[in-house]
């Protein structure tokens, strides 16, 4: 390829990419305004998700944790920048081609977007915006780089260096533009999102946290999370921004009397609070899905009560929870009856839900894994049988039944940290929700278990932190394992499971070096 074909042929990959970069910020902009999710490139995203295999979605949140999502938008990043190059190679050979190419990307974008949950065909307008913008874009830098033959005379040729500025220039505000919507879209979905509602106190108050022992011991779990930290798990691209005004919660199914009920109606309602520690099925031995906060709310016991199920003493009853995007959960209608106080939560350790744990509202059910009572953005109760739906992690081949396996965790010494011989300190978190940890024991180079000192017992369905000194550490590598014994002297079982289907189990062992 001679010097000139090469720099033809970037030209025509810049085109293709520029073009696309505008027409995806055009999107984005038009999304922000009324939903952020229905821009096309999350649509795509989200589209992929749902079609991921467990087993793949299981490898990517083991190699990349949370980071999954970050993951996953780079690599359609990256497919898209490679079809955009395409397009631009396609339209210098043929422009209608090239306009195909980018029309058949859009088509793509668009059934993503019509095959989310809850679609309307309004939701194709920042998909329609992200097209007509970049096939203007297309058309406009093909023309600039090449005049049409017919306008191209002897002098035009002559000119081929200043149509080479015209497309520097041209390319420059296409970019320069292209920057500026994709950062006014972002503040734009900012200012949107920013939550302006007071809570009414709660009538039946949680004790308040007493002090943890994490000044005391540095490196342990705080005993409450705060919201900023609090692990985030959800099949989410963006945060659902779910307007107060428009939300509602429809409690219906196997009901007598079913019944809708506004935000504000919601906060009329006689508000509770409790300390739960919620955890994540996906959580590894030792890993960080838990977290544990004051959640306030309406008892989910009372909005069920006065929908009346019919015929609450079958088997096989559950309540689907369904959130905005159609995501769905199936709890035991018992969990969400019983005395254990689980609750449709509008605030979480004293402000009202952050976005991205639920805003509005979502449930808080002590005892089981999130995926199966603590449905976020939920908008629908439905009272049912399990034989009847089956909610997104069933069909998935995930547990309906799974109780939060107890564990201990070990916070302090870091894998691998490096500490100063003699006192060394040894901390963490243990949680056995609905069972109440009792204590937990700690076993160093494999040694006898030996009793830690418990911080405060808040409730049974709330964390413990724990520490233990090893007073006479000597140099060199050690390890050290820790279990909990809960409910009336049950021992963590100390058997090996990954988090597929139940959860994981087994006891954490963690090295460290002595210096
Ligand atoms: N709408 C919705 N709610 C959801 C999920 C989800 O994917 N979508 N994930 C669940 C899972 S798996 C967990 S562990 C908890 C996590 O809640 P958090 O993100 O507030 O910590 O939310 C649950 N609620
Ligand atoms: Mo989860």
């Amino acid at each position: 390829m001679t010097a000139a074909a090469l720099r033809a042929s970037f030209r025509a990959a810049a085109t293709g990419v520029l073009a696309v970069g505008a027409g995806l910020a055009a999107g984005q902009l038009v999304a922000a305004v009324r939903d952020p999710a229905t821009a096309p490139i999350l649509a795509v995203g989200s589209t992929v998700i749902d079609h991921t295999p467990t087993a793949l979605k299981d490898w990517a949140i083991r190699q990349f944790g949370t980071h999954d999502k970050l993951v996953l938008l780079s690599s359609i990043a990256v497919a898209v920048l490679a079809l955009a190059v395409t397009s631009g190679l396609i339209a210098t050979r043929s422009l209608t081609a090239g306009i195909a190419a980018q029309a058949t990307m859009l088509a793509v974008a668009g059934y993503a977007v019509l095959t989310r949950p809850f679609a309307t065909v309004t939701d194709l307008a920042p998909t329609a915006a992200a097209g007509a913008v970049s096939i203007l874009v297309l058309l406009a830098l093909h023309r600039i780089d090449r005049p049409p033959s017919d306008r191209r005379s002897p002098q035009q040729e002559a000119r081929a260096g200043v149509g080479r500025r015209d497309f520097v220039l041209a390319s420059g505000v296409s970019a320069t533009m292209t920057a500026a919507g994709f950062v006014g879209a972002d503040r734009l979905a900012a200012r949107r999102s920013a939550i302006d509602v007071r809570l009414p106190e709660a009538a039946d108050p949680a004790p308040p946290l007493p002090r943890g022992i994490d000044r005391l011991v540095p490196g342990v779990t705080p005993l409450r999370t705060p919201n900023g930290t609090f692990y985030r798990v959800d099949t989410e691209l963006t945060v659902p921004a779910v307007d107060a005004s428009d939300w509602s919660l429809r409690i219906d199914g196997d009901v007598e009397n079913p019944y809708s009920l506004s935000y504000s109606e919601l906060l009329g309602r006689p508000l509770v609070e409790r300390n739960i520690t919620i955890t994540c099925v996906s959580n590894e031995i030792g890993g960080g899905y838990a977290g544990g906060a004051t959640w306030r709310g309406v008892l989910t016991r009372d909005l069920l009560a006065a929908a009346r199920v019919k015929d609450p003493g079958r088997p096989d009853l559950q309540v689907l929870s369904t959130s905005t995007d159609g995501f769905t959960i199936s709890t035991p209608l018992e969990a969400l009856t019983d005395d254990r106080d689980a609750i449709l939560a509008v605030g979480m350790n004293g402000a009202p839900l952050p976005r991205s744990h639920g805003f509005p509202a979502r449930l808080v059910t002590p005892g089981l894994y999130g995926m199966l009572g603590c449905t976020k953005w939920v908008t629908r109760l439905t009272v049912t049988t399990y034989a009847a739906r089956k909610a997104y992690w069933t069909q998935r081949g995930w547990t309906t039944t799974g109780e939060i396996k107890p564990t201990a965790r070990i916070d302090v010494p870091r894998s691998f940290a490096s500490v100063q011989r003699g006192r060394v300190l040894i901390g963490g978190t243990a949680w056995a929700q609905r069972r109440g940890v009792v204590r937990v024991q700690v076993s160093v180079d494999n040694g006898p278990w030996e009793d830690a000192s418990m911080g405060p017992d808040v409730n049974i369905d709330y964390w413990r932190q724990w520490y233990f000194v090893w007073a006479d550490a000597a140099a060199g590598q050690h390890s050290v394992r820790a279990r909990v014994v809960y409910g009336h002297d049950q021992l963590q079982t100390s058997k090996r499971a990954g988090v597929f289907p139940n959860g994981s189990s087994g006891v954490e062992e963690r090295f460290f070096v002595v210096r």
